[in-house]
């Protein structure tokens, strides 16, 4: 197998590029898909300040990379979920990165921080582990963007990650959120906040590279990073999407681009519509300030509803498919 640009060796085949590279053009190919992803969704201006959401995994370490090789002004934020030894070697990872390297990198802990975590959120609530983890990360994230006076937060989602999400949303009819399924997420600003950002600039400079890429990517450049997937991911319906799109991309390579950006170039702008206008609506949250359309913000009522309980090991919150086994036992 030769590069497909310089005839040597070749240590990686991407077909739906019906193209081989060697390390250094697999490399210089990585940087030029980011770098066309920037551009093309206006992610990051000359002179922004990124805060890199960085869990520890291969896309956001990759991502994180690949923004200092570009040579962008970074820092990165881990939160701490709680879910047992994959969070202690998740935070090892990220740390590790950010210290060989000598960079910044801020961490929120939400046992430490706000007295719960995800598997106990999860047997609380009886949702599903995904849920509060992801209302966590969004808002701890958007929070410190702000705090931080950062212009945009990037997030390490790659190509298949969003093929998944698009067809969940579609698979669903989900138009307010396909509406909002967009690489760059424009900040927005409230009237009934003084005209103020409320949510910071979020962006996906990895939506050009799917997930075998940005392992390859890691391994290339010598970034360690944490190999387990989530255990609490089972049973997570955007698991089996991918399992279902990665069977159609083997049928037929490039299936998974032709959906995701067929999508943002034909489709997303026609559900726009439905998330116009949802400004005016937004309040201040009566706890913590956020914005939110009722009194109090989901975030602030998860706290309410979780925070201060026994945590529940992880062991007892493992999701099996369509089923969950949860205990819990609330302090008195
Ligand atoms: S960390 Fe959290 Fe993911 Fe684990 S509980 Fe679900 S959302 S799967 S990216
Ligand atoms: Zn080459
Ligand atoms: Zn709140």
């Amino acid at each position: 197998m030769k590069c497909t640009v310089c005839r040597g060796p070749a240590v990686i085949d991407l077909r739906r590029h019906n193209a081989n590279f060697c390390a250094d053009h697999f490399l210089k190919f990585c940087r030029d898909q980011v770098v066309r992803a920037i551009d093309e969704h206006h992610m990051i201006e000359p002179g922004d300040r990124v805060l890199v959401a960085v869990s520890g995994g291969k896309d956001s370490l990759a991502l994180w990379d690949l923004l200092l090789e570009l040579g962008y002004d970074t820092e990165g934020m881990t939160i701490g979920l709680g879910i047992g030894d994959y969070s202690t070697a998740s935070a090892e990872a990220a740390v590790a990165f950010a210290e060989r390297r000598d960079l910044t990198l801020h961490g929120v802990d939400l046992r430490g921080d706000y007295d719960y975590d995800i598997p106990t959120a999860s047997a609380v609530t009886s949702r599903v582990p995904c849920s509060s983890c992801g209302l966590s990360k969004r808002h701890l994230i958007d929070k410190a963007a702000l705090d931080g006076d950062y212009d945009v937060v990037a997030t390490g989602h790659n190509l298949d990650d969003e093929a998944a999400v698009l067809f969940g949303n579609v698979l669903h009819w989900h138009t307010e959120y396909l509406g909002r399924q967009q690489p760059t997420l424009v900040e927005r600003v409230a009237p009934r906040h003084g005209g103020r950002r409320v949510f910071p600039r979020k962006v996906k400079p990895l939506v050009r590279l799917a997930e075998r890429e940005t392992a390859a990517y890691c391994v290339l450049r010598g970034i360690d990073y944490i190999v387990e997937e989530c255990p609490m991911a089972e049973g997570n319906r955007h698991l089996r999407y991918k399992e279902a799109l990665d069977a159609v991309e083997a049928a037929s390579p490039g299936a998974k681009q032709a959906f995701y950006f067929g999508f943002l170039a034909r489709a997303a702008a026609r559900f726009a519509p439905d998330v116009d206008g949802a400004e005016a609506e937004l309040r201040a949250c009566a706890r913590c300030g956020s914005p939110t359309t009722g009194d109090v913000c989901a975030f602030c009522r998860l706290l309410d509803q979780v925070a201060g309980h026994d945590p529940v090991p992880v062991e007892l919150v493992r999701p099996r498919r369509g089923r969950r086994r949860t205990r819990t036992k609330a302090r008195s």
